[in-house]
């Protein structure tokens, strides 16, 4: 299947936190990088009081289950040193599953696509960045979402 996994850091030099995340995810069993996006700079989204955050989208191909997926991105995010404290604080690194092929569900654990995704241009121009054709499960167009979600001041920072 391919997946679609969003990056995101703002502690603990995030630009090489996102480039370790991108080299783990490659390393997975059964899961392939196939791209990913140029590195962005975004203004934080929930507390001001944070530094802004390094985002990138990354194209996988994997076939591990959904929640397989989620176990080893979180065992990674572990692996980084994320402690969760403050809701919609600071964190090393942030990885979340986008979108699983067309799969729609939502259990405790791991909602699809992502609940905020197309809110946020620091998921969706990256997103549009490495495929520009994507349409959601829900039949609206990555560009579509672009034109109507909320800015976070993005810049792009590296390739
Ligand atoms: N804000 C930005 N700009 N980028 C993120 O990746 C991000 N991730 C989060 C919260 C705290 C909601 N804010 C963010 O989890």
């Amino acid at each position: 299947m391919v997946s679609y996994i969003a990056l995101g850091s703002n502690l603990d030099n995030p630009v090489q936190q996102v480039q370790q995340a991108l080299l783990s995810i490659d390393q997975l069993s059964k899961t392939y990088l196939l791209a990913h996006s140029s590195l962005y700079q975004s203004a934080p989204m929930g507390p001001q009081d944070q530094p802004p955050y390094i985002n990138a989208v990354a194209k996988i191909h994997t076939q591990l289950e959904p929640l397989e997926l989620l176990d080893k991105l979180q065992a990674i995010e572990n692996q980084q040193g994320r402690v969760r404290k403050q809701h919609w604080g600071a964190r090393t690194i942030d990885l979340d599953i986008v979108l699983y092929d067309h799969t729609i569900m939502q259990t405790e654990r791991l909602t699809l696509p992502h609940y905020g995704a197309k809110e946020r241009d620091f998921v969706l121009l990256p997103l549009a960045e490495i495929s520009p054709e994507l349409v959601f499960p829900e039949g609206d167009s990555v560009s579509q979402a672009l034109q109507s979600c909320v800015r976070y001041d993005l810049r792009k920072v590296s390739q």
